[in-house]
């Protein structure tokens, strides 16, 4: 089963702002360089209709919705996370195993609970759905199918709210009439190249020999697109091993060892390690500062919390603490790049830590 949630970031939004319901809304990631300059990030289903779509810029997208009553939101990430974990941990629950893929997608294996039955994987896609409108208010697209890649392309099929259900012996009716862009990892540029074969459809894909999508593509592009146009994919759920670490790294406007300076984009970076941990429900003992130098040469400086935490100010504090230090210890440093690294993670488990932890 693939579960893909629709119009994530938009439907985060329209929950928390009710205001915005029936009109087109928009999610952007607004780079700050002038006040509209930025990128969608994502739109409601409304929002499309006029051709807004994820990846065009604000600019555009405010004209194509001029006097339309549309609403802009920046980027929230953490609320959208707190949202993602609420409905992953009704997701992992439904599963025998669970692999998270994103913030608002992830596969389950049901084949188990199921004894192979669709109609019982049906069962339980509609009880998912349910629970996760009640619990979160959002819905959610789901595919099922005998791999993972069919049930991706299914969960597709019908949006938003939709389940669509392909059984073996129906997979070639299903894929042969789509576009062969449908296919998880097939872009613009190989899209493209397809077109440029006269392969449109992934019937027609089915008909290009393997040489010749290995002799286009490479032996392992090739390779999956001869089985993907074909419905074969025997990659298992996997559930995802614990990260141990997690670090965010950026390049600082100028070189300088001031530290006010520095403070601004060292909490950005705290602030997102702390989101990351927060998405892996997980807290951490260690926090580290990196700093790679105007030499390029690297460097660290870490300390141990009194407690694990995945407290975000607490996180931010120990950075600021840490890099200082460092700018003492060593008084020629000119710092180039900056980073936060935390460490000695813990996963925390139960419904119980999990609400306390979202008070945090
Ligand atoms: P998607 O699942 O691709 O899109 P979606 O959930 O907004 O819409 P759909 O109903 O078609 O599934 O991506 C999930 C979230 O990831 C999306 O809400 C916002 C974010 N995102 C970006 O920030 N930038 C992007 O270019 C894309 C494609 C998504
Ligand atoms: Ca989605």
């Amino acid at each position: 089963m693939h579960v893909d949630l629709d119009y994530f970031y938009a439907q985060c939004e329209e929950n928390k702002n009710p205001y915005v319901r029936g009109k087109p809304v928009v999610v952007c990631v607004y780079s700050g360089r002038t006040e509209d300059s930025g990128v969608v990030s994502t739109s409601n289903y409304l929002a499309r209709k006029y051709g807004v779509k994820a990846g065009i810029p604000i600019t555009r997208a405010k004209k194509l919705l001029e006097s339309s009553g549309a609403i802009f939101f920046p980027m929230n990430r953490s609320l959208y996370e707190q949202v993602s974990e609420g409905i992953m941990e009704i997701l992992r629950a439904h599963s025998d195993a669970f692999e998270k893929v994103g913030i608002d997608e992830a596969y389950l294996e049901v084949s188990t609970r199921t004894n192979g039955k669709f109609e019982q994987a049906e069962n339980i896609a509609n009880e998912i759905k349910r629970q996760i409108l009640t619990q979160e208010q959002i819905t959610c697209s789901i595919g099922i199918a005998r791999n993972k890649l069919v049930a991706k392309i299914a969960s597709d099929e019908r949006k938003p709210d939709g389940l669509t259900i392909v059984k073996p012996e129906g997979v070639h009716n299903f894929l042969s009439d789509l576009p062969a862009s449908r296919i998880p990892g097939v872009g613009k540029k190989v899209e493209d190249k397809l077109g440029q074969m006269q392969v449109k459809t992934i019937a027609q894909l089915s008909t290009i020999s393997p040489p010749i999508l290995v002799e286009t593509f490479g032996k392992t592009l090739g390779g999956y697109l001869f089985q993907a146009a074909r419905g074969e994919d025997d990659e298992p759920v996997k559930e995802r091993e614990q990260p141990t670490q997690l670090s965010r790294i950026a390049t600082l406007k100028r070189n300088t060892r001031e530290l006010p300076e520095m403070l601004p984009l060292l909490s950005e970076l705290a602030i997102a390690a702390t989101a990351k941990l927060k998405e892996e429900s997980m807290t951490c003992k260690s926090v580290a500062i990196i700093a790679i130098l105007s030499d390029l040469s690297i460097h660290t400086k870490s300390k141990t919390l009194e407690q694990p935490t995945a407290d975000e100010k607490t996180i931010v504090n120990a950075a600021h603490e840490l890099m200082k230090e460092f700018l003492e210890s060593m008084p020629s440093a000119i710092v180039r790049r900056t980073g936060v690294k935390v460490s000695t993670l813990s996963k925390l488990t139960g419904q119980t830590d999990i609400s306390n932890f979202l008070k945090v």
